[in-house]
């Protein structure tokens, strides 16, 4: 006896064509002009931002920086479809959803100048910080995921990882309890088609990384992520579900990482100048703005407003983080612990000891 037993597919959803215009007419539930006009606003911050940021790295006044160029409509478009409540748990190149979740430019700034205040979120207080160790936010969503259906609490929960990230075994083990306990949680896959140097061909040998859900018994969809309004959409349509009880979701959302991986990268060493000027003609932000023109009526004095709003909102944000007094160095002891440990308490007077010390020999 042969018979099939199981048959699955993978669908794309996309809205907007690479110059702005519609390839379908938009469902009733699209997203209104208002939000697509804050997310454009975010949009735009986050570009000015990024090239900010990389200029204080570049002169000694930032850490390390990873840049999210090209990646703007993925990341604010499911921080646009989340509610208040929900929680996110994001990787480290989600600048422009933390802004719409409310965690503020100078906070982000003092985490990439290395200072631990900037997870401290005013305005997100139950949202994580940023995840640098590849997938393991995958794994903590899980069990923010767990605790939200246990209280019987109506929200979902966002995990956001990358392309390379699927190859991790937390991600894989993510997906199966999510699948299992049937969790409310999405999880965003940013298909940039780089991990570091590794392209996406290198990673996997499956045809889509949306795929992966199947496995694990989880819905899922592939989004174009340089669309706005289907990023929005698609993440919202997700999060309803997972709210309702339906379980969790999964989005691999394609896009491109137009910049180097982080700042102290040189993505020349391994990537074609010619393949990166392509992915120019699908920017989010010109697609979006095209979109705005045409629906919204969006004119060249309502863009220059914004430019000048959001150029001055940045310049604040970077005048109050520079002006922001560094912590002492014993200061590394004190975010990890609620008590620190005898052995560390130890070394800690040992720095106080040491600076008291050099001061005493200038
Ligand atoms: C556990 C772990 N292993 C290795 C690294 C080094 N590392 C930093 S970023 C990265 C590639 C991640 O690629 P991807 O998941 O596609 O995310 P992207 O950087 O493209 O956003 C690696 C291997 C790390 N941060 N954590
Ligand atoms: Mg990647």
């Amino acid at each position: 006896m042969r018979e099939r037993i199981a048959q699955f597919e993978v669908e794309r959803i996309g809205f907007l064509n690479a110059s702005g215009q519609l390839l379908e007419e938009l469902p009733d539930d699209i997203a209104d002009l208002e939000t697509i006009k804050q997310g454009y606003r975010l949009m735009v911050l986050t570009r000015l931002f990024d090239a900010r940021a990389i200029n204080l790295q570049r002169t000694g006044q930032l850490g390390t920086f990873p840049s999210s160029l090209g990646q703007e409509a993925v990341t604010i478009g499911f921080a646009l479809a989340m509610q208040k409540n929900d929680r996110l748990l994001p990787s480290y190149r989600e600048h422009g959803a933390l802004l719409c979740r409310g965690v503020t430019l100078c906070e982000q700034l003092l985490y990439w100048g290395g200072d631990e205040r900037g997870s401290d979120y005013q305005h997100a207080r139950k949202d994580f910080p940023l995840a640098v160790p590849i997938a393991t936010q995958c794994l903590h969503a899980t069990g923010v995921a767990t605790a939200v259906k246990l209280r019987g609490e109506p929200q979902a929960v966002v995990t956001v990882c990358g392309d390379g990230a699927t190859s991790k075994g937390d991600f894989a083990e993510a997906l199966n309890v999510a699948g299992v306990w049937q969790l409310p949680l999405l999880f965003i896959v940013t298909n940039n088609q780089w991990a570091i140097s590794v392209p996406r061909a290198a990673q996997s040998h499956a045809e889509t990384l949306a795929q992966k859900a199947i496995a694990a018994g989880i819905a899922s969809v592939q989004v174009d992520g340089n669309d706005l309004l289907a990023m929005e959409y698609a993440s919202r349509q997700a999060l309803e579900r997972a709210r309702a009880g339906g379980g969790s979701f999964l989005i691999e959302a394609m896009t491109y990482r137009m910049g180097d991986h982080t700042t102290a990268d040189d993505a020349r060493r391994y990537r074609d100048d010619d393949e990166v000027s392509g992915h120019w003609q699908a920017d989010p932000l010109a697609r979006i703005r095209a979109y705005l023109v045409e629906h919204a009526g969006w004119k060249k004095a309502d863009e220059e407003t914004l430019q000048a709003d959001c150029q001055a909102e940045l310049e604040q944000a970077v005048a109050d983080y520079l002006a922001v007094a560094p912590q002492p160095p014993e200061a590394m002891f004190d975010y990890l612990y609620a008590e620190l440990p005898q052995a560390y308490a130890a070394q800690r007077q040992q720095v106080i000891d040491r600076r008291g010390q050099e001061v005493a020999d200038e």
